[in-house]
């Protein structure tokens, strides 16, 4: 059993610009601890607001033990509540999605309104309230056409992100756009090393065949800095912000978020195999179509790209100490049309193909440290400044939270 004064001594262990220790990766105490002090603590990502095109179109999501049901009501407001009904507790939708009128529990028929009240219970007697017995609310908030849930009893202040995200994401008119495609994997590796493993590109020319014909792996555009070091970071920034597109590198105080807007290499567009524009419909109000791609990250659980053509989304969701879900969605202009405006196989192959390659590279990465050989080793700091910014991020963070608890303890 790992107690929080074992993991505070494991932080403090943490050599700086070096992989975490171990058991960060292995333990399930630590896991339950990540869920506890970060998972059910930060705003988490559920999915874009095109998975919720009309009235009662729902997403369930689960972290750690808690499920929770996404969904649009009849006066268009997305909320989020436990997937846990009232009554005797059963879990209400099993499905990941779907539309529903209501949401009607499957073992008493106990039935909700999209807005979580309690319609309808069968011979309950006429001392039982119904509205005590709506369902529990979960904060939701939709940022610039994107749906976030958090789990603590107070969630974090998002006001700076919504501020930001309206600027560099508005362009892109995210809440206007259509799911085009989804998939969602299951790597056999822990949540960080998943998000570890976006934080660079140090990894990419060995790995990535088909995301390298126009992502460039400069460590200056992808990594911890500020993409304006590099002369092609700069040009692109500089054309951008003239054109009103907000593009420069911009990080939130906590590093919890950033959004920078890089370019594709040479004459690219877009994530496809001869550069060229995937949709022939621009997103939004992008201006031009080498706008390049604005990458977007929220710790603990999201990166994505927004391109002219088209926006890419990734949800990276812990199912286990060594076990994680990530599902990407393919987002493209509201009207644009499979066959006459884009080709599907074209649009996806690129990333379908990167992430099962990151997938494979994660998986070993996590078998090489169960091995009872390994030991942290040193991250290059012209490469990997990325990895060091998430992992400084997740032990600050674990940390913070530690201390509380403790506090609280001692009070
Ligand atoms: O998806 C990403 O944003 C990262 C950047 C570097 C590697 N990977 C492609
Ligand atoms: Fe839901 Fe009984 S547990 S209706
Ligand atoms: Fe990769």
């Amino acid at each position: 059993m790992v107690s929080n004064s074992d993991l505070l001594y494991l932080l403090m262990s943490r050599k700086p610009w070096h992989s975490l220790p171990q058991p960060f990766y292995t333990e399930p105490d630590v896991y339950r601890a990540d869920l506890r002090n970060i998972w059910q603590q930060d705003w988490i990502f559920a999915a874009p607001s095109a998975e919720f095109p009309k009235t009662g179109s729902y997403i369930t999501l689960e972290i750690g033990e808690a499920s929770v049901i996404v969904v649009r009501g009849a006066d268009r407001v997305i909320r989020a509540f436990h997937n846990s009904c009232r009554h005797r507790g059963s879990r209400i939708c099993a499905a990941h999605k779907g539309t529903a009128p209501k949401l009607v529990c499957p073992y008493h028929q106990w039935t909700y309104d999209l807005d979580g009240k309690l319609l309808w219970a069968r011979e309950m007697g006429t001392d039982f309230d119904p509205s005590a017995h709506g369902l529990g609310l979960v904060h939701c908030r939709e940022i610039a056409g994107m749906v976030y849930i958090c789990l603590a009893d107070q969630a974090p202040a998002t006001d700076m992100l919504e501020a930001q995200a309206a600027r560099y994401l508005g362009p892109h008119d995210v809440a206007n756009l259509k799911v085009a495609h989804q998939s969602s994997i299951i790597e056999q590796a822990n949540w960080k090393l998943v998000l570890e493993n976006n934080r660079e590109c140090y990894h990419c020319s060995g790995s990535h065949p088909s995301l390298c014909v126009t992502f460039p792996d400069d460590p200056n555009l992808v990594g911890a800095d500020d993409s304006t070091t590099s002369n092609m970071g700069r040009a692109h920034v500089d054309r951008c912000e003239a054109a009103g597109l907000p593009a420069k590198y911009l990080i939130d105080p906590s590093e919890r978020w950033r959004f920078v807007r890089i370019p594709f290499l040479g004459k690219g567009v877009s994530y496809t195999l001869d550069g060229k524009a995937a949709v022939s419909k621009r997103v939004g109000n992008v201006p031009f179509d080498n706008a390049g791609t604005c990458l977007f990250f929220h710790y603990p659980n999201t990166w994505n790209h927004f391109l002219s053509d088209h926006v890419l989304t990734f949800r990276v969701l812990p199912i286990g100490p060594q076990q994680t879900q990530v599902t990407t969605t393919w987002l493209v202009h509201k009207d644009a049309e499979e066959g006459r405006d884009y080709d599907l196989k074209r649009l996806t192959e690129v990333w379908t193909a990167t992430n099962d390659e990151d997938r494979r590279i994660v998986e070993e990465n996590q078998r090489g440290i169960n091995s009872p050989a390994y030991l942290p080793g040193p991250y290059s700091k012209v490469q990997e400044g990325g990895v060091n910014q998430f992992v400084d991020w997740y032990c600050r963070a674990m940390h913070t939270a530690l201390m509380g608890a403790a506090r609280i303890a001692a009070e």
